[in-house]
């Protein structure tokens, strides 16, 4: 899988060479292609922002480096087809929410792109023209605000590629996530390890019992509760 990101600040996405998203970038799995949107300007200052039309407050980004960034982001697809339209994913707070389902989708494409805007957002015109060439999803991490979308997008990044094949040295972890709370869209149960005893806390004592439907018994009825109680919205 190939993932392109266009952000003022490339050093937001320094984290990918670290941890199972580095190793994956090593072992061939992924490659990661950061670019600076600045490169796309032609201005003494570098500027990518302006006041907004209609006054308020902030800044909005310009659109005429992400047009160019887009161009090359297209380019670099090849001649146009027409088979699916390449992903091109829009942090915003705005946008609709990221989802688990989003991110099984995204690890099954061969590439995907992020435009990470900051300030107040990017000239709407963008998103518009791109929806021509690109599949466009103008998503959202959750109901807060972040500065920019770079943050977002290394959180989407790694829910898709940890999802990619081989990325995760034990894939039965997937697959226990994808049969236990997670499928049943529940919260996930709470987790122990040795020692049985510590600081006067017990390990509860079914999970020392060996009895293996106990246990997954025990598990859900955990996961049921939480849920209720942290995320009713999430019980049917
Ligand atoms: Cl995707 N972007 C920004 N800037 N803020 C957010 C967000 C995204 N999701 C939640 N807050």
């Amino acid at each position: 899988m190939r993932i392109d990101v266009f952000t003022i600040f490339p050093d937001y996405l320094a984290p990918l060479q670290l941890s199972l998203i580095g190793k994956a970038i090593e072992d061939g799995l992924l490659e990661v292609h950061v670019h600076d949107l600045r490169q796309w300007t032609h201005d003494r200052h570098r500027t990518v922002d302006d006041t907004p039309y209609g006054g308020g407050a902030g800044m909005v980004m310009k659109p005429e480096p992400w047009g160019e960034a887009l161009d090359a982001l297209l380019a670099s697809y090849g001649p146009i087809t027409d088979g699916p339209r390449p992903v091109l994913l829009v942090p915003t707070p705005s946008g609709r929410p990221f989802t688990q389902a989003m991110a099984d989708e995204l690890a099954a494409a061969p590439r995907i792109a992020f435009a990470c805007g900051r300030y107040e957002g990017i000239d709407h015109r963008v998103i518009d023209w791109a929806r021509q060439y690109f599949d466009v999803s103008e998503v959202s991490l959750g109901d807060y605000v972040l500065n920019g979308g770079e943050v977002a997008a290394l959180a989407m990044i790694e829910a898709t590629v940890r999802l990619v094949p081989g990325v995760i040295g034990n894939s039965l972890s997937l697959v226990e996530e994808s049969y236990s709370a997670a499928s049943d869209h529940l919260l996930e149960y709470p987790v122990y390890t040795k020692p049985a005893s510590w600081r006067g806390f017990d390990v509860p004592e079914v999970l020392l019992s060996g009895h293996h439907g106990k246990v997954a018994q025990w598990r859900h009825e955990q996961s049921v509760e939480i849920t209720s109680r942290r995320r009713p919205d999430l019980i049917t």
